[in-house]
Formats: C-alpha cells, sequence, structure tokens
C-alpha cells in the first residue's frame, strides 16, 4: 500500500478511493471588489496559492482521479440566505447587493465564479453551496457514495472557515481527510497555522496535513 508522508504520521493512500476538494477559489474571495475584501481582508494572500491549488488539480487530473470545486453561493432570491448571515460582519457589501462583479456570492454572477486559473473542466463535478460546510443542503454526500469515494484531499480557503468545517463534515462522515498546506489559505496567517493544528492534533482527530508535492508524487 501506498503511504503518503504527512502529520501526524502517514496518510494511508486508497489510490481507488480518494478524490479532491477544491473549496471556493472563487472571484468573490480572491479579488479586489468582492466579499472577501467587503469584509476588510488582504485578498492578495489568497491569489498566491493558486499557483499549489493549480499543481495539485493537476496531479489528480493526470492521475485520473476525481477533482470537485465548491462555490459558497446563494439563490437570486436569497431564499437559502438567513438574514443572521446576510448580516454578519458589517460588510460594506452584503450577500445579494449588487457590486463591481455583479451580485455578491449569488449563483451565476461573474464574481461567484471560479477563478479563471482554476477553472473546472468537462466532467468535473461543481458544488453550490449556501453555507460554510459543502456537504450541508448540497448532493456532495450522495455524489461520493455514488462513487465509492472513502478519502478526501482538501484545498482551497478559507483554511479556518469554509475548508475546516467541510473536513469536519467530512470526518463525522467517516471520510478519511487529508490537508493540503500549501494549497490551502487564510487572510489571517494565525488562523491558517492553528486550524493545521487542530486538525492534525490528537492523532489526526480531524484528517491528515502533507506537502503539495507528497501528495501528487503518492498518487501518481
Ligand atoms: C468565508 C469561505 N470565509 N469560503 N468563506 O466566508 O471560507
Amino acid at each position: 500500500m501506498v503511504e503518503i508522508k504527512a502529520e501526524p504520521f502517514s496518510f494511508p493512500l486508497k489510490r481507488d478511493a480518494i478524490a479532491l476538494v477544491v473549496i471556493d477559489m472563487q472571484r468573490d474571495f480572491a479579488e479586489p471588489g468582492g466579499f472577501g475584501a467587503s469584509l476588510g481582508n488582504d485578498v492578495s494572500r489568497i491569489t498566491k496559492i493558486i499557483p499549489d491549488v493549480k499543481r495539485l488539480i493537476e496531479g489528480f487530473r493526470s492521475a485520473g482521479l476525481p477533482v470537485i470545486h465548491t462555490m459558497e453561493c446563494h439563490r437570486p432570491d436569497l431564499s437559502d440566505l438567513p438574514p443572521a448571515k446576510r448580516n454578519r460582519g458589517n460588510p460594506t457589501l452584503k450577500i445579494g447587493d449588487e457590486g463591481p462583479m455583479g451580485r455578491v456570492l449569488i449563483a451565476g454572477e461573474p464574481g461567484t465564479q471560479i477563478l479563471a486559473e482554476l477553472a473546472p473542466v468537462d466532467g468535473e463535478i461543481v458544488i453550490e453551496k449556501p453555507g460554510k460546510g459543502a456537504f450541508y443542503a448540497t448532493p456532495l454526500g450522495d455524489i461520493l457514495r455514488e462513487r465509492g469515494i472513502e478519502q478526501l484531499v482538501f484545498s482551497g480557503v478559507t483554511t479556518e472557515v469554509c475548508v475546516q468545517t467541510t473536513m469536519r463534515e467530512a470526518n463525522d462522515r467517516g471520510y478519511e481527510c487529508l490537508l493540503a498546506e500549501e494549497a490551502t489559505e487564510s487572510y489571517f496567517p494565525e488562523f491558517k497555522t492553528a486550524a493545521i493544528s487542530m486538525i492534525k492534533a490528537q492523532g489526526a482527530i480531524v484528517g491528515w496535513v502533507g506537502s503539495v508535492d507528497d501528495i501528487i508524487e503518492g498518487i501518481a
């Protein structure tokens, strides 16, 4: 059996039952004028990981393994947006407001799109999710079950919000989770560090953490 070098110990790869999940690499989180910026964040931290996320995606594609993309977004009528979420954080632009890249975090709007460099190719699954976790109110669980997936590699943004929430959801559902360290980022470096520590603590209580190179080598 192939083992991928990881922390807190090697990840036991099941090559025919693993998929990559790329969380929310959307313009709204990565570009000036989007939702992330409207909350006062430095979005340049997010664009810096694009090359590492791209390498990881290409590694999965070359290995013939599934790539799943998620997008945090809501219906145009906001029926899946609780007021508590819309009003949270006092952003200069609320979800659903008209901004420089269209309506903020609304399905189909320009700002909601996945960054061009990381765009899904034909056949890849794209999950539109109204929550922070990708299992909540989406078909992700059914899709993984139908395909016999048992292990998930995670990348994307932000480490401590949508990535960590989805890893915790996946862990509770029985998936073995491996976070690709350089392919995830936070607006707050200390939150990325803390999230990684929490995930791998206590004998991988939420999951493993590995490097993009080691993951690509393991699946190749
Ligand atoms: C946030 C996300 N941070 N994708 N979304 O609101 O992590």
